[in-house]
């Protein structure tokens, strides 16, 4: 019941979202390095930015800014002046920006085909939407849980819209574990690539080099994340 629940309202999300984070939309050129999003699961603005990478099928490292962490967020506002997220560094082009429309209008000019659609631009409705289902998920995502730092980063294939996937990143988030998102949203042309590795097209997907581990299923990705990370 209690994980019918969980997938139930983190479903609801992407329902309010009409269907924005799923499908991957006409691409551009592509980025050498993968971009770095300073971010959390839990907040509105993230997330619109995290919709955008799965429209523009874009790999980003994602350093987790929980309320309360004490690694990423102190380093956001020594390099960017102001502990406000979403935060993105290109090392492409050595831009970094605040404002989530500033962030996706960007993302959509360098690596799309120019204006973002609808459900992806700036606005109070798009705004409203990626806000008014949080509190179905109370506080995950949110605070900082103490962790454990790995060595490595770890990696997860992933698309915004799924529910799955979103429980996945809330304890990634929630423990500041730094990972490697590969975006695999619906036509995604890297799923071809994913589908080699890992053997199905399911997400979300875990990969963590610091134990060799490799997993599907959320509730087994988040029961290990806590059992291997968690001080
Ligand atoms: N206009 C900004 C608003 C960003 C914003 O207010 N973000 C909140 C999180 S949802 C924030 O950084 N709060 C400070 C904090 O979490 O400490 C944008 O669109 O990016």
């Amino acid at each position: 019941m209690r994980r019918t629940l969980d997938v139930a309202s983190a479903f609801a999300l992407s329902v309010l979202r009409l269907g924005a984070g799923v499908k991957v939309g006409p691409l551009g050129k592509r980025p050498e390095k993968p971009l770095e999003v300073y971010e959390f699961e839990a907040c509105p603005f993230c997330r619109k930015v995290r919709e955008a990478l799965t429209y523009l099928d874009l790999e980003a490292m994602i350093f987790p800014c929980p309320k309360g962490g004490p690694t990423y967020r102190p380093k956001v506002e020594k390099e960017g002046g102001k502990m406000q997220f979403p935060y993105l560094v290109d090392p492409n082009t050595g831009e970094k920006m605040y404002e989530s429309d500033q962030i996706v209008a960007y993302l959509f000019e360098r690596y799309g085909t120019g204006k973002p659609p609808f459900v992806y631009s700036g606005g109070r409705v798009n705004l409203l939407t990626s806000s008014l289902g949080l509190p179905l998920r109370g506080s995950k995502g949110v605070r900082y849980t103490p962790s454990k730092k790995p060595e490595q980063p770890l990696e997860l294939y992933s698309f915004e819209a799924s529910p799955f996937c979103r429980i996945a990143r809330e304890v990634l988030c929630s423990l500041e574990l730094p990972y490697l998102l590969h975006n695999v949203g619906k036509e995604s042309p890297s799923r071809p690539a994913f589908v080699e590795r890992s053997g199905r097209m399911m997400v979300p997907y875990l990969v963590d080099p610091n134990t060799g581990t490799e997993r599907f299923e959320s509730a087994d990705i988040k029961r290990y994340l806590l059992a291997t990370y968690a001080a």
